[in-house]
């Protein structure tokens, strides 16, 4: 498989290119606007520090969500930084993914409207060609072919820190603002070897020795690795399975897109964009009534229908 290759000097034209590629790409030395000088935990701690934000704790650096080694709290945003930046003795790992601010949880990240006091810092280069009207209403319509942004997020996080293999219904741009990340990613097509349970992957931690002995099935994975520096951007397909790794302390943005000719799919309660699509959420329901339904009988004749069902959906699915 290619390796993921790096650009500076992006115009729409190439962008929109590589974007319809599906694949991986960096965006190297592009001007998200002042926050690339500006940001780092006291600026950010004398501009924020009246604001609270429910952030991950840890006591391990590498988050697992499937066996929530991790809980949340509210902190002052402030107290929040220099713990993070400037860790004492009894390392504790912290991250933010910001959220919305509606209790029940049903509004989207955006970081210009819950952080006004930074949103000037932040600006969006012309190549991604994002509708600047926020109430668009001829969104998702041929009268405005921009992007128009899903979510933009905060991803703040302790050195070290590892945020869990997971895959996005949504495409992406991870800005790197502060601090140097490693992302590592597999393509969709790696889903049977990565224990995937329900959008995370079983595997938390990449760096462990002897990975194969516990996940056989994970030497058959395509595992691309790449770094980010202050300043580069790396665009994240949706479905590609990713996780990464502040190698120190670190803070990033996400710019989320819909993908407008599935607008019809999308669900419409996800804020995090990761909410399976609603043909393939209805799919899982059916994959669930077979497996219940198949279950009854004795295994050669269980065994004999899934190879049926699996030559079917391949017949039929496959282009
Ligand atoms: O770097 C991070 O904090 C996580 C990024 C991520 O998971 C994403 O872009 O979906």
């Amino acid at each position: 498989m290619a390796q993921i290759q790096s650009y500076s000097n992006l115009d729409q034209g190439q962008f929109d290119k590589l974007v319809s590629q599906d694949f991986p790409f960096i965006i190297s030395d592009c001007n998200f606007g002042s926050c690339l000088q500006k940001w780092n935990a006291e600026y950010l701690s004398s501009k924020l520090n009246g604001s609270s934000v429910k952030v991950h704790v840890s006591e391990e650096p590498v988050l697992n969500f499937l066996t929530k080694n991790f809980r949340y709290e509210t902190q002052n945003f402030g107290e929040f930084l220099q713990k993070c930046a400037h860790p004492d003795g009894d390392q504790q790992y912290l991250y933010l993914r910001s959220i919305g601010v509606d209790k029940r949880g049903r509004d989207v990240a955006d970081i210009q409207k819950h952080f006004p006091q930074i949103a000037d810092d932040l600006v969006m280069p012309p190549f991604a060609n994002f509708c600047t009207d926020i109430d668009c209403e001829e969104e998702g319509t041929t009268k405005c072919t921009k992007r128009h942004l899903f979510s933009s997020v905060f991803r703040i996080s302790s050195k070290e820190l590892v945020v869990w293999t997971h895959y996005d219904m949504v495409d992406n741009i991870l800005l790197q603002v502060k601090g140097e990340k490693r992302v590592t990613l597999f393509p969709p097509s790696d889903a049977p070897f990565l224990y995937i349970r329900g959008d995370k992957s079983e595997i938390a931690d990449l760096d462990q020795e002897n990975i194969e002995a516990e996940y056989p099935l994970f030497s058959q994975a395509t595992r691309l690795d790449c770094h980010l520096g202050e300043g580069d951007a790396i665009f994240i397909p949706a479905l590609w399975f990713h996780t990464t790794k502040a190698l120190q302390f670190s803070i990033g943005v996400n710019f989320f897109w819909k993908d407008r000719q599935l607008a019809a799919f999308y669900n419409r309660t996800d804020v995090y964009g990761n909410k399976d699509l609603i043909p393939a959420a209805d799919a899982y329901s059916n994959v669930d009534k077979a497996l219940k339904h198949l279950s009854k009988l004795p295994p050669k004749y269980r065994q004999f229908y899934l190879h049926m069902i699996i030559a079917r959906l391949n017949k039929e699915l496959t282009e």
